[in-house]
């Protein structure tokens, strides 16, 4: 059997997308509770006040910054889906008994900063936030789920966004290794699996949600992605530092690149397109800037703030593992002619090989197994797949009942092509979770209806509805493959 002994197959969550309870027990906002609902066609929106109680929004695309006189708040004529979420902070206990009763061996969930640090800033951690976690992980403990836990998965808190505008300012290190050590004193005891940054390369497409900015130029982009690398080496020297054989990881998005055609152009494409990927993983994995990151920020005249000792703070705190999620292969060209569709975080042209999700993202199970080629041969790296999943409408049966074969497809085959990675390219994989195991909040797109869930939560999109828990056809599946396997 090719998959190794101790392989963690389980499920994936972000706080943000399923606790809800956004403003109880002393936690404070995040830019995601300011964040409305959106949809495919429309554009999820930030939101907020001016000083004479104007409301004012902008898509979480925009390059925009905020007025002095601005805000980020709540307004009435929005709704904000991750208010509410899926209650996860009260009914956690039911959902994990349930993920056990799937055999699920692995739970990624996050932690929200501002339930720790409401502002980021405070002198003491607020004790309620921590209290809830360490409950949620003695409770995973309980069913023998190993949990990992990211530290920062879109969730700066909305005072570090206004005060500093997010990761371009380097006070931003100092306060998340403070936020880290805390955690770290309190549950690295418990938990052996950490990630650091969530998919720390959509920085460039939306460093909104990733680093807590808004309107970046090309040179906060570059100072944002500098400050990050220094905030994760450090975090993993932390953590080797309290925890000798703690597991520290980053985590990318891998969008598996393909050129258009043999053109040389598009090839040329191809080649500088899997950099914007590549570069962060480089740096993370290998402690060092690559040549063509140096080039291109020669050319654009970028100077990074590298103060005394830091490079080699970069270079002690390489990764001990590589996470990333995977959803789907994107194809780039040289010409911009061709139609496209869109993908995870990102833009593709379309391939005319690959069917597409109901969100137009190409499904290429495929393209997994090349992803771990590829990153393995790079880095020699343990890789851990830290989110995959099929984002589809279900349908609540009259008895209660949800048929998602095509879920169970899609999974199918791309743990199928794990399997081959594993047996026939001698990848090493530590584990494989499908991304939000149990119904949540889309990131992208604010909306519910876009369920990747096992299980079942029911919810319309409007938010109404009575949040009982029902398990799909798939949650019968893993729970067989899981067994099997
Ligand atoms: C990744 C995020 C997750 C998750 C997933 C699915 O980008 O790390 O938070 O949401 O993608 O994306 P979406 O919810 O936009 O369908």
């Amino acid at each position: 059997m090719a998959f190794p002994k101790g392989f963690l197959w389980g499920g994936a969550t972000a706080a943000n997308q399923l606790e809800g309870a956004y403003d109880q027990d002393g936690k404070g906002l995040s830019i995601m509770d300011v964040l409305s609902r959106g949809s495919n066609r429309d554009p999820r929106m930030i939101t907020g006040v001016n000083e004479d109680g104007e409301c004012f929004e902008f898509p979480m695309g925009a390059t925009r910054h905020l007025k002095e006189n601005e805000s980020l708040a709540c307004v009435d004529i929005r709704d904000y889906p991750n208010h509410q979420g899926i209650d996860f902070y009260h009914r956690y206990p039911e959902d994990l008994a349930l993920l056990a009763q799937m055999g699920i061996r692995c739970l990624r969930i996050s932690i929200a900063w501002s339930r720790i640090f409401p502002t980021g800033e405070e002198k003491m951690p607020n004790e309620e936030g921590l209290r809830y976690y360490e409950r949620l992980i003695d409770e995973m403990r309980k069913y023998h789920i190993e949990p990992m836990i990211t530290l920062s998965h879109y969730e700066t808190p909305v005072a570090l966004c206004e005060k500093y505008n997010g990761w371009a300012n380097r006070k931003m290190v100092e306060l998340f290794i403070r936020y880290a050590r805390v955690c770290f004193e309190r549950f690295l005891p418990k938990v052996k699996y950490w990630l650091t940054f969530n998919e720390i390369n959509v920085l460039e497409y939306y460093p909104y949600m990733e680093a807590g900015g808004l309107g970046y130029d090309e040179c906060d982009l570059a100072f944002a992605a500098y400050h990050q690398f220094l905030a994760s080496a450090m975090t993993v020297s932390l953590a080797h530092e309290m925890r000798k054989d703690a597991m520290i990881g980053c985590m990318i998005t891998y969008p598996c690149l393909y050129p258009y055609s043999c053109h040389p152009q598009d090839m040329l494409v191809y080649t500088k397109g899997n950099r914007s990927t590549y570069f962060y993983t480089d740096v993370m994995c290998r402690g060092r800037y690559p040549s063509y990151k140096k080039k291109e920020y020669e050319r654009k005249g970028i100077n990074l703030p590298v103060q005394e000792g830091d490079l080699e703070k970069l270079k002690t705190g390489t990764v001990d593992y590589i996470g990333f999620s995977y959803y789907t292969s994107n194809v780039v060209a040289s010409s911009n002619e061709l139609e496209t569709t869109s993908g995870n975080m990102s833009q593709s042209v379309k391939n005319p090989y690959l069917q597409r999700s109901e969100w137009g993202w190409q499904i290429d199970p495929v393209g997994l197994r090349i992803t771990l080629s590829n990153l393995y041969e790079r880095y020699g790296l343990p890789l851990f797949i830290v989110e995959n999943g099929l984002g589809a409408k279900d349908v609540l049966e009259k008895d209660g009942t949800i048929h998602d074969e095509y879920r169970i497809e899609y999974i199918r085959r791309h743990v199928e092509e794990i399997e081959k990675a594993i047996e026939d390219d001698g990848v090493e994989v530590l584990g494989y979770l499908v991304w939000g195991i149990i119904d949540l909040v889309s990131a992208s797109t604010g909306e519910f209806i876009k369920r990747y869930g096992m299980i079942h939560v029911e919810c319309d999109e409007q938010g109404n509805g009575s949040l009982i828990r029902r398990p799909k056809d798939s949650f019968y599946w893993y729970r067989d493959w899981i067994a099997k396997h």
